[in-house]
């Protein structure tokens, strides 16, 4: 039988945005690189590793992938549109596309998805987040400063009840957010439903007294079940929800911000990413998960410490919060969340990096203030107060003695 051998090159021509998913891999091989990226626009869209007397001229035409430019080790890939399922297939299909099989081709040795965009025919089969920056800020009734959270400390171990003191204490210091972290669920010493009911008292009361916080409760869970125990502690009282996206995936993110039945922000955590991100040459890239995370509705997402605090992150952490603010998207701007290793002393810094729109937090930061939660979310306020004012956070801690002690115990990065 003949088979014909189809060029995947298309490197002189330019390709209509508006009919093609375009990514951007870079690419670590032996091979020349034509022939690498060949073989990624094969077997991500019409061929294999051989020829095969299956594809007609027809199909080739429609659906196979392009190569469309090749600089140095970057490789840019436009996928026809139509290779995407429309209706049913979502996230998961898309990744099986743009960042499936050639992960593990021998021939190719490391890979890394560095960006993807979208067309709107795409685009519009996502809704993007409900609430967003905006709208976290009018729950809040903050619009302009930083929002500063949170992460209840230790991990696990804290019954509902510690934690809803620990939660009342934190905003009673003046935080505006505060989450479970991301090894809570539901276990035996801490029963979601018992955390969730007590952490909205500690939230009411606190509401009665003149301050609006909200909980982020933790329904990372499979799913198969991840709806359910969203309406479940919704009914109990939860103003936020978080969610795992690496562990429970995109879809769950979308299944959260599409259901009818979910009325709150979506807080996305994203544990197990330095899995996926932090090799500079494989993986995928923090901004191409930022893209993803606001197609499916996220409202706030951990972007990391913007190369101050303790996870490392680097270049990654500035394109997503860059891809979190886009003004360029068709959805709502998700709130950037600075998270890892934060402590007052750093605030400054880390402000001066992202801007005022963003929600910075710190577990260790605020319970291991020598004064306790209470004087630990004060300083954490006053830092973020210091920086929204201008002023340095040296200055301001002589007369703002939660910071002061901060500043003492941990130091100005
Ligand atoms: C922060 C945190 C967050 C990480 C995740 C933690 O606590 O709760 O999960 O920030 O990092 O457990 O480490 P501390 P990333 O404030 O006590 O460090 O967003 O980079 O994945
Ligand atoms: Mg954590």
């Amino acid at each position: 039988m003949m088979m014909k051998d189809y060029s995947y090159l298309h490197l002189d021509e330019s390709t209509d945005p508006e009919g093609y998913v375009v990514c951007e891999y870079r690419v670590t091989t032996d091979m020349p690189m034509e022939n690498a990226a060949s073989a990624i626009a094969a077997e991500q869209s019409t061929g294999t590793w051989t020829g095969i007397s299956t594809l007609r001229d027809d199909v080739f035409e429609r659906y196979g992938a392009r190569v469309t430019r090749i600089e140095g080790d970057l490789v840019e890939v436009a996928y026809p549109a139509e290779d995407f399922s429309i209706d049913v297939g979502g996230v998961p299909q898309i990744l099986s596309v743009i960042a499936g099989n050639l992960f593990g081709l021998e021939s190719i040795g490391k890979l890394r998805l560095e960006d993807v965009r979208f067309p709107s025919c795409i685009q519009e089969q996502f809704s993007g987040p409900r609430f967003g920056a905006e709208g976290l800020r009018r729950i809040l009734g903050r619009p302009e400063k930083p929002l500063v959270g949170t992460i209840v400390k230790p991990k696990i171990g804290l019954s509902p009840e510690d934690t809803a003191e620990y939660v009342y204490e934190a905003g009673a210091g003046g935080l505006t957010n505060s989450k479970d972290d991301e090894t809570l669920v539901d276990q035996r010493f801490c029963p979601i439903e018992d955390r969730t009911k007590a952490v909205a008292e500690s939230l009411d009361r606190l509401k009665e007294e003149g301050h609006r916080m909200v909980h982020a409760v933790n329904i990372s869970t499979g799913g198969h079940r991840i709806l359910e125990l969203a309406e479940k502690v919704q009914s109990w009282g939860a103003k936020q929800i978080m969610v795992d996206v690496i562990t429970c995936g995109f879809a769950a993110v979308q299944a959260l911000a599409e259901d009818p039945s979910i009325k709150v922000p979506i807080h996305v955590h994203r544990t197990m990413h330095g899995a996926i991100t932090r090799d500079p040459l494989h993986g995928i890239s923090m901004l191409a998960i930022t893209r993803l995370v606001r197609m499916c509705g996220g409202d706030a997402l951990h972007i990391g410490t913007l190369g101050v605090g303790k996870m490392s992150g680097g270049k990654g952490d500035h394109d997503s919060l860059e891809a979190c603010l886009d003004g360029g998207s068709p959805y709502a701007t998700v709130m950037p969340v600075c998270s890892g290793g934060v402590y007052p002393g750093m605030v400054g810094r880390m402000i001066e990096e992202s801007g005022m729109n963003v929600q910075i937090q710190a577990g260790g930061g605020v319970a291991g203030h020598p004064g306790g939660v209470r004087s630990g979310a004060r300083g954490m306020c006053q830092a973020v107060d210091a920086a929204f004012l201008g002023v340095h956070v040296r200055d301001y801690a002589e007369d703002h003695r939660e910071l002061r002690e901060a500043l003492d115990k941990w130091g100005i990065k």
